[in-house]
């Protein structure tokens, strides 16, 4: 019926199972969470609804359930780089992402829509944005990205692609619409932007240009001071694992990389 892929199978045993693997091993300073009250909370916002009309509030009980500090510095927010942004996050190690944090961590790549009769839960097909803006998975992402954007606080970090497409910072995307407007202006100290183009792809967006532009001039009239760095060398090097014989990643052969104390060694 629905465009969309239906609900992930065996999502009760995933999503339940992915909240205790969190609070126990991924991310042990949580403590205190009721795992099937988590699920209970995520079943009642979809199952045996109309998949159009699930609304972001539906998820506040969900919400309230999984919250968690944020550690200061480590919110990073990101746009058509989901796989690098988390190998750079290291599963909330390094930065904390929303889907490193338990909110997002049990449901990241899962889908799920309800039905009115049968089991309640569609597990052939599920609307799409296009079809209905009042889905399950989008609501839900819309107030798990509003709570954490308000949560966030020190050093924001932001992971933007220079080579998509429909720019860096696109219009009408969870971080413009929904993680902008949303974060606390007395907790947050700096905004740190780092444009990564992809190794083998075009450099369309950059820092003071496109699209990257317009994302300085709203941080600059919200009164918000910001870096923006062009590949950024420690996510470059990351990028260059999976290209190491790529011009764009060849080590300096020459002896300006030598340091002082690698002359030990010589
Ligand atoms: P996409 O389209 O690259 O990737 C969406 C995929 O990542 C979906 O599989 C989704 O899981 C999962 N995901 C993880 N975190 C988020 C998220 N946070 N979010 C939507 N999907 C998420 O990413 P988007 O749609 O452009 O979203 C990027 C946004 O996430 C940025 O605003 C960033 O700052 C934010 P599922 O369950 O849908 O299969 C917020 C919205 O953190």
């Amino acid at each position: 019926q629905w465009n969309g892929e239906g609900t992930s199978l065996n999502l009760e045993s995933i999503v339940t199972g992915r909240c205790y693997d969190y609070i126990q091993t991924v991310n042990p300073t949580v403590r205190n969470k009721n795992c099937s009250a988590i699920w209970e909370a995520l079943k009642q916002a979809f199952v045996y609804k109309d998949p159009c009309s699930v609304l972001p509030s539906d998820y506040e009980l969900l919400i309230n359930l999984t919250l968690h500090e944020i550690p200061p510095n480590k919110s990073l927010f990101w746009e058509n780089n989901k796989h690098l942004v988390h190998k750079y996050a290291n599963k909330g190690l390094h930065y904390m992402p929303l889907g490193d944090s338990l909110t997002g961590w049990i449901v990241d790549n899962l889908n799920w829509c309800g039905k009115p009769n049968g089991s309640g839960i569609d597990y052939i097909s599920c609307p799409t944005t296009e079809e209905c803006e009042h889905n399950p998975v989008e609501s839900f992402w819309r107030i798990a990205s509003v709570t954490y954007a308000k949560q966030s606080s020190g050093v924001i970090h932001t992971m933007l692609n220079g080579s998509a497409l429909g720019g860096a910072f696109p219009n009408n995307s969870f971080f413009a619409d929904y993680e902008l407007p949303n974060f606390q202006k007395d907790c947050v100290s700096h905004f740190e932007i780092w444009v990564m183009d992809d190794i083998e792809g075009a450099d369309l967006d950059s820092c003071g240009r496109g699209s990257i532009k317009v994302l300085e001039d709203i941080l600059s009239s919200k009164g918000y001071s910001y870096t923006c760095i062009d590949n950024y060398t420690p996510v470059r090097i990351l990028q260059c694992v999976d290209f190491p014989s790529h011009p764009e990643c060849a080590i300096p052969s020459d002896s300006s990389i030598i340091k002082p104390w690698m002359t030990l060694f010589l």
